[in-house]
């Protein structure tokens, strides 16, 4: 699986005992994370309602040697004189927080993970369900650990590196630690865990990304569903190839991407608390939190009468905090309060021209309409309708949630009209990889297409330096131990 890195041993034990001499590295082992691709159910984790991602064969690949001391320490093989190194409180009291570097420092998402591992105060037998315990009795974190990190997954590209470094440094905290992982609950309640812990970095994110790293498995794509978090398992793969390429925009999660994310996030939020505020005035049914709340079982009403419901509820023209406020029956003060501060405390700025409710309320709503539909034509194989649905959430994404950008419209329109069955942004957009699925006979001549009318045509690159931006992924395993074939 991480073919490419087979043999390179000694590059990391070389590292590792290069940075920090006092490290044996004979107790170490290798850690494996994937990226992922998002294959449908684009901005929709953060309203919960399902999504289909696949665990992706690039990966980050550890090697790991545990500390006896509260300490980590951590250095990317590829970047010299780049380690970090912190300390941590193996038994930490309530409030407690490890100090972040400043936003985007890839350190932070080694932090995130043990600080989260840190709040959790996990019991001693380690990840069971329904284990946020309050304090006594709780796991102690004795052991830190160095680690030496490669990855070959494309950053800031929608593929999902960050969460990778994330699930990658808990599972080197849980390891050391000597807590389990391996089944399929401890696993879920890890994904939760990780899914908490990304928030440390600033983004207002769903769990898409962490459930799908480390749930993921050879030859499948993972439908997971939220609250409660599931993970079921579609054979997937097997008959098409999935050709992921990089716009060449990358769309790193600076304050601006952010922003732009963490705003759509608020938006479903505000739309969700006015459906249910409609919901509840007219209906009786009580609060709905999240937009993944509107199902048969959480209203009483089928989908069809859901489908009526919801059309006239809002108006095409954005809200102003005073409207939103008024149809909520709060003044605006506690609405700015409720739905709009960021985790830092800081108020999110409001968008000038107003929250686009309408755009992003019926963006997710239909996706999540689409999720389900894509499941029922994979099962049944007709993939050359899925590849529609693939692109009718690629036109959703462009027109409703205004997440695409030029190069990733026409990267996608080039790739429909050279042979894909459907192609879509993935990922969190703005820039970053389109997915486009692809049939096997056809994916010689689709990638030279590609390559002559993206990267040549549009983009004026060489041949030889575009190769680096098209890759052709398959269904991996999830985050765990990796034996390297020696
Ligand atoms: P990427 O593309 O990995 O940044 C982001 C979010 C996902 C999901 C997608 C859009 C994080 C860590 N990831 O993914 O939860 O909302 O955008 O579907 O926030």
């Amino acid at each position: 699986m991480v073919e490419h890195l087979a043999g390179i041993e000694d590059f990391f034990i070389k590292r590792i005992t290069g940075e920090w001499p006092t490290v044996n590295p004979a107790k170490g082992y290798f850690l494996t994370a994937p990226g992922r691709v998002n294959l449908i159910g684009e901005h929709v984790d953060y309203s919960n309602c399902p999504v289909l991602p696949i665990a992706v064969d690039k990966h980050i690949l550890a090697y790991v040697v545990p500390m006896d001391t509260p300490t980590v320490q951590v250095a990317d093989l590829h970047i010299a004189n780049g380690s970090i190194r912190f300390t941590f409180t193996p038994d930490p009291p309530p409030g407690y927080a490890i100090p972040s570097y400043q936003t985007g420092h890839w350190g932070n998402y080694i932090k995130a993970a043990i600080h989260q591992l840190l709040q959790e105060k996990l019991p001693v037998d380690g990840l069971v369900a329904g284990s946020s315990t309050t304090g006594t009795g709780c796991k102690v974190w004795d052991m830190g650990f160095s680690m030496v990190f490669s990855s070959t997954i494309p950053q800031a590209a929608g593929m999902s590196s960050s969460s990778a470094l994330v699930v990658l440094s808990a599972i080197a905290f849980l390891e050391v630690n000597h807590i389990p992982y391996e089944t399929v609950e401890q696993r879920l309640i890890l994904a939760d865990i990780c899914r908490r812990a990304e928030m440390y970095v600033g983004t207002r994110g769903g769990g898409m990304d962490q459930a799908a790293i480390i749930m993921g498995k050879e030859n499948y794509a993972t439908k997971i569903s939220f609250n409660p978090l599931s993970a079921d398992l579609i054979p997937f793969g097997q008959d098409c190839a999935i050709v992921v390429t990089h716009s060449t925009i990358e769309a790193p999660k600076t304050r601006a991407m952010m922003e732009a994310y963490n705003r759509r996030s608020i938006e479903c939020s505000l739309a969700a608390a006015i459906v249910s505020k409609v919901f509840e005035m007219d209906h009786g049914i009580p609060s709905l939190e999240y937009i993944g709340d509107l199902t048969p079982a959480k209203t009483g009403f089928p989908t069809s009468r859901l489908d009526e419901l919801v059309a006239g509820i809002f108006h095409e023209d954005p809200y102003s905090p005073e409207e939103i406020a008024w149809l909520l029956g709060i003044p605006v003060a506690s609405m700015k309060t409720r739905y709009c501060r960021m985790r830092d405390g800081s108020q999110f700025p409001i968008p000038p021209e107003g929250f686009k409710l309408y755009q992003r309320f019926f963006h997710v709503w239909n996706e999540w309409k689409r999720v389900e539909e894509s499941l029922v034509l994979i099962e049944r194989g007709q993939l050359d309708q899925f590849g529609k649905l693939m692109d009718a959430s690629h036109a959703s994404c462009r027109d409703y949630h205004e997440v695409s950008c030029p190069q990733l419209d026409t990267l996608t329109e080039i790739a429909r009209t050279n042979g894909a069955m459907g192609s879509r942004l993935t990922g969190a957009g703005f820039g970053g990889c389109a997915v486009s699925l692809v049939a096997p006979d056809k994916l010689e001549s689709f990638i030279q297409d590609i390559l002559s009318k993206y990267y040549g045509e549009y983009l004026h690159m060489k041949e030889s330096e575009a190769r680096q931006y098209v890759f052709v992924v398959k269904p991996s395993a999830g985050a765990g131990r990796y034996q390297v074939p020696f």
